[in-house]
């Protein structure tokens, strides 16, 4: 167990948080982050997850919506790209086929799915299809690799609904999922209660995380980073103005955005959540107070 505070991030995760760019690169240089996120309710999440990747520095991001959301939030991040997906009018997920998102993975650098994506009849088995794809499966991304890939949100709630995920395809073993709970998806993934998940929040984290072969970001104060090998990070930075509407969101996007930018998934994982964390502190320190803070604030000072 290692705490990750700026000297950690320096020397273990080798991060250099103030590292300038070269200055023969271009946006190409800094990966294509797919965000597949939002819905008529939850709008909002689609909007900073993909904010928050473009601040973390990926060189382009393409936010993937139910077609008919998009006309709602065109102009609303000029910077990304929209991938409207076919939903026959109806404006969610329930009647968007995995394919059309499958399509949109060619040529991306990672994939982040879930902040607001709501819930739909058949979507574990939805989202079993995309990770196929993710993982580089025959009839997959096409490009027959596997693409970096974040769950949170929604998509943990699927997940925690299939009964079958320990026999999902494995994906290769320098590219495991990061999967992002908070302490209630986490409980819903482990099929036990919140207050059983705080009291062993290492435990449950590297458990999870050894025995699935995922990057487990156990989310709250402290958030808890598990490797598949067993080690694990405790996050220092972040402050409970944190704990409002949208900063898991805006933490998905950014943890895409570093697994774009080519960072292994454990690194991209303990690293982006000291810097969401760092840019909370920051956010809080220029407002009034902490209640103030919003989750987009967080994204202004990444
Ligand atoms: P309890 O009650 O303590 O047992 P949900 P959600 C627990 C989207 N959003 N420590 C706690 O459980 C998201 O992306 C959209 C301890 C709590 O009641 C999702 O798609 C927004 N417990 C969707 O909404 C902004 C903790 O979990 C329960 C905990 C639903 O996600 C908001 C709530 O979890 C939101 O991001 C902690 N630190 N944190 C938008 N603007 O579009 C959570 N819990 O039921 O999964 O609801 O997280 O709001
Ligand atoms: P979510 O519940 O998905 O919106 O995620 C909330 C985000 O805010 C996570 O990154 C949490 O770690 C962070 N957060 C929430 N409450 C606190 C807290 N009390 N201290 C530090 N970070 C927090
Ligand atoms: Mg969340």
């Amino acid at each position: 167990v290692f705490r990750l505070d700026e000297a950690a991030v320096c020397s273990r995760l080798g991060v250099d948080p103030a590292r300038p760019r070269r200055a023969d690169t271009h946006k190409g240089t800094y990966g294509l982050v797919l965000v597949a996120a939002g819905s008529p309710r939850m709008a909002g999440a689609g909007l900073l997850c993909v904010r928050a990747a473009l601040r973390a520095g990926c060189g382009l991001a393409a936010w993937a919506l139910p077609a008919s959301l998009a006309a709602a939030v065109t102009g609303r991040a000029p910077e990304a790209m929209l991938a409207p997906l076919e939903d026959g009018g109806r404006g969610d997920w329930s009647a968007v086929a995995p394919e059309a998102l499958k399509a949109e993975l060619a040529g991306t650098d990672a994939l982040v799915l879930g902040p607001g994506l709501g819930r739909f009849a058949g979507d574990a088995a939805w989202l079993r299809r995309v990770w196929d794809a993710a993982c580089g499966a025959a009839g997959g991304t096409g490009a027959g690799r596997a693409v970096p890939l974040v769950l949170d949100a929604d998509a943990l709630n699927m997940l925690a609904d299939a009964d079958d995920f320990a026999a999902w395809p494995r994906r290769p073993a320098d590219s495991p999922a990061v999967l992002t709970p908070h302490p209630g998806e986490m409980a819903r993934l482990v099929r036990t209660s919140t207050a059983e998940v705080q009291r062993d929040r290492i435990g449950i984290a590297r458990d999870y995380a050894t025995r699935r072969g995922v990057v487990l970001v156990l989310k709250g104060a402290a958030t808890v980073t598990a490797l598949p090998d067993g080690t694990v990070y405790v996050n220092t930075t972040g402050n409970p103005g944190m704990a409002t509407g949208g900063s898991g969101d805006v933490l998905a996007g950014v943890i895409g955005s570093l697994l774009a930018q080519g960072m292994p998934p454990g690194t991209a994982a303990a690293f982006g959540v000291w810097l969401h964390g760092a840019a909370g502190d920051r956010a809080a320190a220029a407002r009034p107070s902490q209640a103030s803070l919003l989750a987009g604030d967080i994204i202004e000072y990444l």
